[in-house]
């Protein structure tokens, strides 16, 4: 059997960050991934960066490739039937931005640094369990190479996603959950993106999303039914749906090669408590949240910027009070973003009866007339302090 200080399931943003917390503060772990490492890189996933988890990168000493190839913005539009209307978030913010650049660009830099300082990641892992969370020597059980492997570890960290298997080792725990009656087709395109900063745009016929990942890559989103299936999305039909919702005058939505293409349900997932003594959950394991706000990644850098600082404590000095506090600290911001992400979803989806639109139409004006709306969200969209 091996043995590590933190056993951390799962190499997206959220354990590979942790891992390098932990690292910088002397803290050994291993990092057990699924799938192999190709795979890991190549996953087409967020894009948006708050102010606090870009300046966490380059702290950390990963952000040399997001400063020269990611775009920092500092507005983003809001469309509705086809007015748009820009939200300055430094002015609003005094002075935060958001930072363009996609999840998978991130996976790739904290793999590189993580290997290039000698860590360890072990890609394709299988049949992980966990024993003995609720003792003081808990161990984690996987197949790897053909062989059952163990690894004994003082706390484990389970971020292994909303798929994952940590999160059944937490018992009592209770869930909270809603599906949105909406899904995005999400495309990345070869084209050149046809706007400098992020269009949403609220349609008759239902969202659009125009977001960004380099000079020669657009990534487009579309609001569809939670049943549709991508084989009834030819491209044609995607680029039509495209140019009909995010149309404005004087405008022009330039067409590509589509690259990839997938449909993801819009989902609210909490579970409670993030804990069970020494297993702590992160990211996606514990919560999920619907894309609208583009909070998913910078939650999953929250929860393990918390528990990075709570295990250097304990390690250091014996005190367990921040350990203990964890579920309890990461919950407040979790809630709080799981309120933004459905206000914004509400805002820009086509749902409802004549009622709900009307009272959408209200809550669009006043996001536009009132500069406490629009600071209100600006301020939760560029996001709070990261610890
Ligand atoms: P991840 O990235 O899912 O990583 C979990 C890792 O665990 C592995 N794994 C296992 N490993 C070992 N054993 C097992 N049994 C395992 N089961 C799973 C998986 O292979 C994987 O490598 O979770 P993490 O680290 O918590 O990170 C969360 C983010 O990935 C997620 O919240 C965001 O992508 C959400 N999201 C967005 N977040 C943002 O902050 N900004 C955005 O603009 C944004 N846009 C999006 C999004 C998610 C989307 N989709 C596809 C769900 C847009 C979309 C369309
Ligand atoms: C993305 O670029 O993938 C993206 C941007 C904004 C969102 C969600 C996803 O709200």
């Amino acid at each position: 059997m091996s043995a590590t200080q933190v056993g951390i399931v799962g190499a997206g943003p959220a354990g590979l960050v942790l891992a390098h917390l932990l690292q910088r503060c002397g803290i050994e772990s291993v990092v057990l991934e699924l799938h192999d490492r190709e795979y890991v890189e190549a996953r087409v996933r967020a894009g948006v960066l708050e102010q606090g988890t870009a300046d966490l990168l380059n702290r950390i000493g990963v952000g040399e490739r997001m400063r020269s190839d990611g775009s920092v913005h500092r507005g983003v539009n809001l469309q509705f039937l086809g007015r748009r209307h820009r939200i300055a978030l430094d002015e609003l913010t005094g002075g935060k931005a958001i930072t363009v650049y996609g999840q998978q660009e991130v996976v790739k830099d904290l793999i590189a640094a993580r290997l290039a300082a000698g860590g360890e990641v072990r890609f394709g892992v299988e049949n992980v369990r966990l024993e003995g969370v609720e003792t003081d020597a808990p161990v984690v059980h996987y197949r790897h190479d053909g062989q059952e492997r163990a690894l004994r570890c003082d706390v484990v960290a389970g971020c292994d996603g909303f798929h994952g298997c940590c999160r059944d080792a937490v018992p009592h725990a209770r869930t909270f959950e809603r599906e949105h009656p909406f899904a995005w087709l999400g495309i990345l395109a070869a084209v050149a993106p046809s706007t400098e900063e992020l269009i949403y745009a609220y349609h008759d016929r239902g969202f659009a999303l125009h977001s960004l990942r380099s000079p020669e890559l657009s990534r487009l989103y579309l609001q569809v039914d939670p049943h549709d299936r991508i084989e009834s999305w030819p491209d044609e039909r995607i680029w039509e749906e495209l140019q009909l919702r995010l149309a404005s005058e004087g405008w022009v939505l330039r067409e590509g090669p589509v690259l990839e293409k997938g449909i993801t349900a819009l989902r609210s997932f909490v579970v409670e408590p993030m804990q069970h003594r020494r297993l702590f959950l992160a990211g996606d394991a514990a919560h999920i949240v619907p894309a609208t706000g583009a909070k998913g990644m910078n939650l999953a850098v929250a929860d393990v910027v918390v528990l990075a600082q709570a295990l250097d404590v304990w390690y250091r000095t014996g005190r367990d009070d921040g350990l203990r506090a964890y579920s309890a600290t990461c919950l407040r911001r979790v809630w709080r973003v799981q309120d933004f992400s459905v206000w914004m979803t509400m805002l820009m989806h086509r749902h409802g009866d004549a009622f709900t639109r009307r009272v959408q139409e209200a809550a669009q004006a006043h996001v536009c007339e009132s500069v406490s709306a629009a600071r209100c969200l600006a301020e939760s969209y560029v996001g709070g302090a990261t610890l």
